[in-house]
């Protein structure tokens, strides 16, 4: 079997015992680098000090698999990281061109990064190694290695929704990114959709029938197209919720307020997670329901991320006024509608807190997938599962036919949505439950991984 080399923006460092960090697809790559005795290239999470250049690479051996780092400098990383692909591709590949914050600047600092990340790699790599590269941070990747004479297997798996044609057109020299994908040998996706996005972008472009049975003829290059939709550890998530529901301090949200029902949500703090509109919905569930005031809680989980950027900033601002505008207006001495946590949770503690919320809330605007969808269902207690509301506009909702699948759009419906997962009754939810957790333990990251290896390396 060849080497296998992985590519992404951050690389996930095991601790200090060895072992990968949590996170389902960290886990996967690390047992599918350690079988193949791989390396794994990215970004070292550091800053260079003042004018000093990105580079050079710094090594790591851990448990068979051996990492290769680089530090950035802070021009390159602004450029790169939080301008292109985070104020461009991000925002625009979720549907939200209005935030979209193109320059000339931002866009050679993304190709200079991915030319710089291609020169040090390709010292690195053998020729009978298979290269897997993640996420809209390193699209240009492929071409630059090409540019550098690499002949390997080089496959992408895009973690984000590919854009209708329209939306990508918004983004000057867009036709770059559809040129850069040209040059792996397998392209995957989370859906169906985002894989007939790519193709009418391919179409709009001048070029007839580009995909056929998954194979792709674009700008002189013959490459495979297809959909990998990536799933979770799930009995590991199921083992962590079981494990949870037994320990005393996990049983006492629902024990705080006795009889107190919970919907939980759980999102970094994004503007394509929908917590905006969640918050309103569940507004409007509660006035609608005075029956519900004091009776039910929305727990939302939201650590920040990507801080240096406005328009985070400026959200997680929003959210906490909302929050304490509906909790001013309805809490009581006892209660309040809406417990804010603006941090990250342990696993364990996340596992039980999906397992004690008889409603999961997964209602983004738009989502590559969502993992947090698929981990709620594999938290829940088989004799007594709780209900996923979940946006029709995230990947997972292709799998997840139990769900009560909602438009996050609109609030009304959310709140009905909100009602009906609570008034369910056992029958019903133990039968929607069986309906996806069947298909999660099936179709776990594991057999993702394998999946699009398997793909690669048959290409
Ligand atoms: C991108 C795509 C796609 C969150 N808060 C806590 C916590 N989390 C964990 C969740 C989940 C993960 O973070 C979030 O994954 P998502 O899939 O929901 O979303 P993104 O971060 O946007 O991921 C997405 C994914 O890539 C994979 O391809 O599904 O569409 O946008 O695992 O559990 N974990 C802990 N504490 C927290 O407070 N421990």
């Amino acid at each position: 079997m060849s080497r296998l080399v992985v590519v992404s923006n951050r690389v996930s460092l095991p601790d200090e015992h060895g072992s990968p960090p949590p996170g389902g697809m960290a886990i996967a790559l690390s047992a599918a680098l350690q079988r193949r005795h791989g390396l794994w290239m990215g970004w070292s999470g550091k800053v260079k000090a003042g004018e000093d250049p990105s580079g050079p690479i710094s090594r790591r051996e851990a448990r068979g698999i051996s990492y290769a780092l680089t530090d950035l400098s802070q021009t390159d990383l602004d450029d790169y990281y939080y301008g292109f692909a985070n104020r461009v591709l991000w925002p625009v590949f979720h549907c939200r061109v209005d935030l979209a914050e193109y320059s000339e600047a931002r866009m050679s600092g993304y190709q200079r990064v991915n030319r710089l990340f291609a020169k040090l790699l390709q010292p690195l790599i053998s020729d009978d190694d298979v290269i897997w590269v993640h996420d809209y941070h390193l699209i240009p990747l492929a071409k630059e290695l090409r540019n550098l004479g690499c002949g390997n297997k080089i496959g992408f798996f895009l973690h984000i929704p590919w854009p209708a044609a329209d939306i990508l057109f918004t983004v000057p020299h867009y036709d770059d990114l559809l040129r850069g994908l040209s040059c792996y040998d397998l392209v995957g996706f989370h859906t169906d959709d985002d894989l007939s996005n790519f193709a009418e972008c391919l179409r709009r472009q001048g070029l007839p029938d580009p995909i056929t049975n998954g194979v792709c003829q674009a700008y002189g290059r013959v490459f495979r197209c297809g959909v990998f939709p990536i799933g979770i550890d799930t009995a590991e998530f199921e083992r962590l919720a079981e494990q949870a529901a037994r320990s005393e301090t996990l049983q006492e949200p629902s024990q705080r307020i006795p009889g107190c029902k919970v919907a939980i949500g759980v999102d970094r703090l994004d503007y394509s997670k929908g917590i905006e509109k969640r918050i309103v919905a569940f507004d409007r569930f509660l006035r609608s329901n005075d029956h519900r005031i004091g009776k039910t809680q929305l727990l939302q989980i939201t650590p920040k991320s990507r801080t240096e950027i406005p328009a985070y900033l400026a959200m997680q601002k929003d959210v906490a006024e909302r929050v304490g505008r509906v909790d001013g207006e309805l809490g009581t001495i006892d209660w309040m509608p809406v417990h804010y946590i603006n941090r990250s949770v342990g696993p364990s503690e996340l596992a039980g807190l999906y397992r004690m919320a008889r409603v999961g809330l997964v209602t983004p605007l738009r989502d590559g997938m969502n993992l947090v969808a698929k981990e709620y269902v594999a938290a829940q207690d088989p004799q007594n599962p709780g209900v996923l509301v979940l946006s029709r506009f995230a990947g997972a909702a292709r799998e997840l036919g139990g769900a009560i699948l909602v438009n996050p759009y609109d609030p009304e419906a959310m709140a009905r949505a909100i009602e009906e997962a609570l008034d369910m009754q056992l029958d019903e939810r133990i039968d929607r439950w069986r309906a996806m957790i069947g298909r999660l333990r099936e179709y776990n990251v594991y057999r993702w991984c394998d999946d699009f290896l398997l793909g690669l390396d048959q290409r």
